[in-house]
């Protein structure tokens, strides 16, 4: 019975924590920028439906002169790096994760934008 208890209350903790950790509609996170490189309006609904599709993300908004998209999280502690990930895996890179080559090699010619270099550790 004890060790049942003691189950009991270690799954609570747990669940709790996992709460904790998603998102809280009352704290908002805004103005989170990173550089995401692109070339057109195509390329803009593209990385903007990309950062929509992360949860937590209420507005992203990507600019095409200056290549930055600006994101807002109903989260109190965002998940940028979902975001990263998220525009990398429809072509574009950004500074933190690279697009696969062969998406980007998909991508309409007018989207061909210059790769960006990560130093890679070697
Ligand atoms: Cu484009």
């Amino acid at each position: 019975m004890k060790k049942q208890l003691l189950t009991l209350a270690v799954l609570l903790t747990v669940t709790a924590s996992a709460a904790f950790g998603q998102c809280e509609t009352d704290k908002k996170k805004e103005d989170n920028k990173l550089y995401v490189a692109g070339e057109c309006g195509m390329c803009e609904a593209r990385i903007e439906k990309a950062a929509k599709s992360v949860e937590g993300v209420t507005m992203a908004d990507w600019d095409k002169e200056t290549k930055m998209l600006a994101v807002n999280f109903s989260c109190a502690n965002p998940d940028v790096k979902s975001v990263h990930k998220a525009v990398a895996a429809v072509g574009h890179d950004t500074k933190e994760v690279k697009a696969d080559d062969k998406v980007y090699s998909e991508l309409p010619g007018c989207c061909k934008y210059e790769r960006i270099k990560i130093a890679e550790k070697q």
